[in-house]
């Protein structure tokens, strides 16, 4: 009897349907992805971006750049403590590990998403991977970048709230992302209210999972409360994590320092803009071009 009723449970475990609206590049118009962010669930999935080819080449790089364990990383005190850290590991600055993390980047569809999003000049605070190893530990569930310590919201300004965004997050999965692989779990509509949730939030008990195949983007507004989960699956659980900021928030990797003279060179006009050169502050004004810079003439 009781074998008979776990399996029953256990198979409407794997049926289950996760609530994240679904898009293509078609039906991923910017006012209404923009909308779902800031007034609906505040995540969404996007599918047919990438080919088969970049997301397997991405993949590649990230396996081989992430052989130890030896990156700083977020959100994982609890793994620290109780020694499975090291089975989560993130390999940052990619821009200089492979083309494709450029491509990536400046994907079309999702620079006219975040364009009407963040504003028009907005820029990249950090394009990293996070591999989650077989018995790999989940995270706290947190909000992003900026908001990222708002545990302590006294050190923000008083009154900050959610209802412009200062954050985009695009997760590019890489393996398949499902309940036992530790697809990111997330609480829809959490992002309408801006706070660090706590226990009394009841995060597992409530959380959908972004749930996809390879090649699937998750774009979600980092003031949803999310967190990985842990993989108790036999694969790698791979993603490219970007963050998006509006042109004046501090990015979290300095890039400009991090990437190679050369590549900051040939960089591509959107490139330009999304590792902050467009909009170079802070300068060292003595020694800045003498005239008016600023002002509507
Ligand atoms: O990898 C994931 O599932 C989410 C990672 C994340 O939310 C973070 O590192 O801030
Ligand atoms: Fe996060």
């Amino acid at each position: 009897m009781l074998r008979t009723g776990t399996l029953k449970a256990h198979a409407r475990v794997n049926e289950r349907v996760f609530r994240l609206k679904r898009f293509t590049a078609d039906s991923a118009k910017p006012e209404v992805i923009v909308d779902e962010l800031l007034n609906g669930d505040g995540a969404v999935l996007i599918s047919g971006l990438f080919s088969a080819e970049d997301i397997a080449e991405a993949r590649d790089i990230v396996m081989e750049n992430s052989k130890e364990a030896d990156t700083v990383t977020h959100f994982q005190g609890a793994a620290q403590q109780d020694g499975s850290i090291n089975l989560q590991r993130r390999v940052w600055n990619l821009l200089a590990k492979g083309e494709v993390f450029s491509r990536m980047a400046t994907q079309p569809v999702l620079m006219n998403i975040l364009r009407r999003f963040l504003g028009s000049e907005f820029i990249m605070g950090s394009i990293a991977a996070n591999r989650l190893l077989p018995g790999g530990p989940g995270q706290e569930p947190h909000v992003d970048y900026p908001y990222w310590d708002f545990h302590s919201p006294e050190t923000h300004p008083i009154g900050l709230n959610g209802s412009f965004p200062m954050n985009a997050q695009v997760s590019i999965i890489l393996d398949p992302f499902t309940e036992e692989s530790g697809a990111t779990a997330f609480v829809p509509g959490s992002q309408k209210e801006l706070r660090y949730p706590t226990e009394a939030d009841r995060f597992y008990d409530r959380c959908e999972r972004m749930a996809g195949e390879p090649g699937d983007v998750a774009l979600f507004y980092g003031v949803t409360w999310h967190c990985a989960m842990p993989n108790r699956s036999h694969h790698d659980r791979n993603a490219i994590l970007i963050q998006y900021l509006p042109k004046w928030v501090k990015p979290m990797e300095d890039m400009p320092a991090a990437l190679p003279q050369a590549f900051i060179d040939n960089a591509s006009a959107d490139l330009r803009q999304l590792i902050g050169l467009n909009y170079p502050y802070p300068e060292v004004l003595d020694a800045a071009k003498a005239g008016n810079a600023e002002g509507r003439k």
